[in-house]
């Protein structure tokens, strides 16, 4: 639930219930009963009706989450049949709701009350149709997508279950590996998986739409952009703007990257100037952090290390070993499973709470017992998962007495890019805390950038300082190299992401405006990578594939543009959350850690949550209502300026293939970058 609506945002940000999406085999007939207006008085006054939407909401909600939580942690028909069913009550109350707030059009109320009923309509990323066989369609189709997606395994060699791998080994594959084939067949491995999601997924956006449209919006696409306090037009014209900030700073960085990759895979670094994407270190080429080895500008000799990964294994070593040496010597091999199993889970729960530390230093109180006790720290082995980490907010803060349930769900691995991670969801899950207190349909972000951006916004105070103070890096001793080293570790994740936040749903929202048709969803697909990102696949990708679903986010149905917003916003945070602490000096030197003066102004933006336009919410912590990636440039000025003399005297940009400015449904001014 962190969706712009808590209400039914399951965080993963991803939109709860909403979107999960939960198998139902066989529709029933009583399902085709409209739960209806049941309930609405006919003299309710409009404040009445929402108080009354806000209880019967917080009432069904934990029926819902449950469903929704068991059916990711526990792959199966059973679970997948509940967690349906339950999607569907919900998806069936809320178009009873919007229905009855019908009725309140054009009277004089409160502008709480107001915004309470614009938030119920943008209440769900996947607006079901009213008729309940569609209804009930939808939910089986999105469940059976997601479900997919979570059980998506690449057998090497059919029939030979050897040979088998799930996402999780495979991303290992292109993280660690540097053979070319190996990453090549790893990449193309994972992507067989959502090649029979593509009829599927066809359906799925006919059936969104037609929910979308009797709404009121032109297409789901329309809706998405409706959640920002202001125009769908102008949601996408603010994209573009941000983008055209940071692209230069973009095109630098892929230059750079692909001269090293030119000269580690000599005459197969790149494709036509594009970055092949099986080399990134990453399964959709969205971080870069893991092509360190290759991409380090200084080496450990020159600039000292930033070795987290490596650090983090050797915790984890450390925590193995003391569980073998208070075993028999003979231990058996099963009884080594469980303690390597038990070594695992200890370890992520130390990561977990070297994460939380991080919060409870700036203030903010420590995490609810039943966190501990509920939360999937690591990926079960008896059992498919949806491994993707989320952030839960199950009960809204619970009724009186009771204590909120708040979890995530990882497969956390020793590794830098899940300890990041950690602290990303822990953002989500200290805004959960944070507006428990506000009537459910606030309980949301000011918008979904806003939710994502919170444990990112902690990340950026990740410096080499504190990764010191934590012990997971050494003595840094400051040189120009250093800086340009921890700036590039910096990139690698931040800046070679945003591209791709903007990718996906310039494609999602041509898929839904009918302007990107079936018969073109893979070449639209890499045309805009090619265009947004310059990366390029390394053999052909016709139509029989359908990228796009390898991607969770797709068949997961979460809307991606706030992964975007949250990569400009978090810079305006840490730079607003570094003036309160009272930072002297550049930026990306500052760490707010342990500064209740910064942690308490962070707090009460999130308890701000979503109860007024997020512009009012964004100038009381920053002191504009604009969203603006300046912060992003003042931060990695001195990074652009040695990347500017590194590429110097190359030929940078790429040539996007002609297709892509047709197939965007919202072109950034300018064609693909002409250099650097
Ligand atoms: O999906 C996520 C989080 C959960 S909201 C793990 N992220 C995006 C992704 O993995 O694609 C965080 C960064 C972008
Ligand atoms: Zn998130």
């Amino acid at each position: 639930m962190n969706h712009r609506h808590a209400l039914l945002a399951l965080a993963i940000g991803a939109s709860l219930a909403l979107s999960a999406c939960k198998r139902e085999p066989t529709a029933t007939p009583d399902a085709a009963q409209p739960v209806a207006t049941a309930g609405a008085p006919a003299d309710e006054t409009a404040d009445a009706f929402v108080a009354r939407v806000n209880a019967e909401l917080k009432a069904m909600y934990p029926e819902l989450t449950a469903a929704q939580w068991l059916s990711s942690t526990y792959i199966n028909d059973d679970s997948q049949l509940l967690a349906a069913k339950a999607n569907e009550k919900f998806l069936t109350s809320l178009n009873s709701w919007i229905e009855q707030s019908k009725k309140f059009e054009g009277q004089q109320m409160s502008p709480e009350t107001a915004r309470a009923i614009t938030l119920l309509k943008l209440g769900t990323a996947m607006p079901a149709p009213k008729d309940p066989a569609r209804l009930s369609e939808l939910t089986r189709i999105a469940t059976k997508m997601e479900g997919m997606y979570g059980a998506g395994t690449y057998c090497k060699a059919a029939g030979d279950s050897q040979s088998c791998r799930q996402l999780g080994e495979l991303e290992e594959v292109l993280a660690k590996s540097r053979d070319y084939d190996a990453q090549l067949d790893a990449w193309q491995g994972w992507h067989t998986i959502a090649r029979p999601m593509r009829e599927d997924y066809t359906r799925f956006v006919e059936l969104v739409n037609e929910g979308s449209r009797e709404l009121g919006y032109a297409n789901t696409g329309e809706m998405w952009r409706a959640g920002y306090d202001m125009s769908p037009v102008e949601l996408a014209a603010e994209t573009d703007r941000l983008w055209g900030q940071v692209k230069p700073l973009y095109e630098q960085l892929h230059c750079y990257a692909r001269t090293r990759l030119e000269a580690q895979y000599p005459g197969r670094g790149s494709v036509d100037g594009l970055l092949p994407a099986h080399l990134m270190g990453n399964m959709w080429q969205q971080d870069w952090g893991n092509l360190w080895d290759v991409l380090a500008p200084y080496g450990e000799q020159q600039a000292g290390s930033l070795d987290v990964g490596g650090a983090l294994q050797r915790q984890y070593q450390s925590v193995l070993n003391d569980h073998l040496a208070r075993e028999n010597a003979l231990i058996d091999t099963d009884r080594r499973v469980e303690v390597v199993r038990k070594a695992q889970l200890e370890h992520a729960q130390q990561m977990t709470r070297q994460a939380e530390e991080f919060y409870t230093s700036l203030g903010m109180p420590a995490l609810p017992e039943s966190y501990w006790q509920k939360t999937q720290f690591i990926k079960p082995r008896d059992r498919d998962v949806v491994c993707h980490a989320s952030a839960w907010d199950m009960n809204m803060g619970g009724e009186d007495g009771k204590s909120p349930d708040v979890r995530t769900k990882m497969c956390i691995k020793p590794n830098e890019e899940d300890f990041f991670t950690i602290y990303h969801e822990l953002g989500h899950v200290y805004y959960y805390l944070a507006y428990n207190n506000l009537p459910p349909l606030f309980q949301g972000g000011a918008h979904d950038g806003f939710h994502e951006a919170i444990g990112d916004t902690i990340e950026l105070a990740m410096t080499p300082a504190y990764l010191k103070s934590i012990g997971l890096v050494g003595d840094q001793q400051p040189s120009q190299e250093a800086l340009i080293n921890a700036q590039m570790r910096m990139a690698l994740a931040k800046v070679a992401f945003m591209p791709f936040g903007l990718m996906i749903d310039r494609w999602r929202w041509g898929v839904f405006d009918g302007s990107i048709t079936p018969e073109n969803y893979n070449t639209a697909w890499w045309d805009l990578k090619a265009k947004y990102q310059g990366v390029a696949p390394a053999t052909a990708r016709g139509e029989d594939f359908f990228d796009a679903g390898a991607k969770y986010h797709v068949p997961g149905n979460t809307p991606y543009t706030r992964y975007f917003l949250s990569h400009v916003l978090q810079f305006q945070f840490y730079k607003a959350l570094c003036d309160a602490a009272g930072h002297q000096g550049p930026l990306y030197e500052c760490t707010f850690a342990g500064n209740k003066a910064g942690g308490g102004k962070f707090w009460a933006m999130l308890s701000r949550g979503n109860s007024q336009p997020w512009q009012q919410t964004m100038k009381e912590l920053t002191g504009t209502e604009q969203m603006d990636a300046s912060a992003v440039l003042e931060y990695f000025s001195p990074l652009q300026e040695w990347l500017r003399q590194q590429n110097e005297g190359r030929s940078c940009g790429w040539q996007a293939p002609a297709a892509a400015a047709a197939a965007d449904p919202a072109p950034a001014k300018g064609a693909a970058p002409g250099n650097g």
